[in-house]
């Protein structure tokens, strides 16, 4: 009897949410505007949405998850056909997608993992490996310095703290590096992934540390950052310190293919056109993979020269 009465309930909401035109309606909470990896990606968000004739509703979270939190439960007030996200931090989630569970409408989680144990809060995860990425980062480290003793000091600027792939790509080089002991972190603090960060933190690294071999950055944003400081200092970047990031947009691509980045794992932005398919097989009620990995690749200083003409972000 209470199943059946849920269930009338379901059926009586209105569909196409709050749009009357018969259209799907998603509501989409983005991190913010911190670097142009996050451009291209919401660019590729509004452009798949108006291919695939979606209603998109779109909010800029300015990286504070409080922004998100609020940007859900109005999606949820308005009662949009389903929810997708970008959460800027991993944790603190379960409360607002309760309540997005209670009102059925289906959540979907973008870029970012969350860290909840409770799997039946989205319907599936689109985005990258993000562990994967610092692996990548740290076995071509470990590929420069092979059959060499000497000690290897590297500087690590992080993501946005408690953001997902600040913990894993940290996580991901850590692994790699820890094999052999001449690699040493001599210091690591976020640069929350712009490039006004990176460089103010490169700039104490360079002032704490006369001896830098390496930077590890997790985006090319910070690393564009910490160039500008390197240069500053007198340095030559991708000489005198050699500079790995992550991400793989333009202006990372032409540091790189100018020598002043050495190494970069690539993390696609382009999310949009797979997320608009999702969102209409979960609002079908198709059921989805719960896991749905980008597909990626990493580039040298050749690669890049070679790769750059044709990158369209
Ligand atoms: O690497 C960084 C951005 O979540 C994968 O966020 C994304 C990261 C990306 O600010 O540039």
């Amino acid at each position: 009897m209470i199943a059946v009465a849920g269930l009338a309930a379901c059926s009586k909401k209105e569909p196409g949410g709050s749009s009357d035109d018969g259209k799907l309606t998603l509501g989409f909470s983005q991190v913010g505007a911190e670097s142009g990896w996050r451009t291209a990606n919401t660019k590729s968000v509004q452009e798949a949405a108006a291919a695939a004739g979606i209603d998109l509703k779109f909010s800029d979270a300015q990286q504070k998850q409080e922004n998100q939190i609020q940007a859900i439960r109005s999606f949820i007030a308005q009662k949009v056909d389903v929810i997708a996200f970008s959460p800027v931090v991993e944790s603190g989630w379960d409360a607002v997608l309760n309540e997005a569970k209670e009102a059925k409408i289906p959540v979907i989680l973008t870029d970012r993992a969350i860290d909840s144990p409770d799997t039946s809060l989205y319907q599936t995860f689109l985005g990258s490996d993000f562990i994967k990425e610092g692996n990548l980062a740290g076995e071509w480290l470990v590929k420069q310095y092979e059959g060499k003793t000497d000690p290897v000091n590297i500087v690590e600027l992080q993501g946005t703290t408690g953001s997902a792939p600040a913990n894993d790509r940290k996580k991901g080089f850590g692994d790699i590096i820890a094999k052999d002991s001449k690699f040493k972190v001599v210091a690591s603090q976020t640069g929350d992934f712009t490039r006004a960060k990176g460089k103010e933190v490169m700039e104490a690294f360079l002032k704490a540390h006369q001896d830098i071999d390496v930077l590890f950055a997790h985006n090319d944003d910070m690393g564009l950052g910490a160039i500008e400081a390197i240069e500053a200092a007198g340095k030559k970047p991708g000489i005198d310190i050699k500079i790995i990031t992550i991400d793989a947009v333009h202006d990372g691509m032409q540091a790189l293919a100018d020598g002043k980045i050495n190494f970069i794992a690539e993390c696609s932005p382009l999310l949009g056109p797979q997320l608009m398919e999702l969102v209409k097989k979960v609002k079908n009620g198709e059921s989805v993979e719960k896991r749905i990995v980008t597909n990626e690749t990493t580039f040298t200083q050749e690669q890049a020269k070679a790769a750059l003409p044709e990158r369209k972000y």
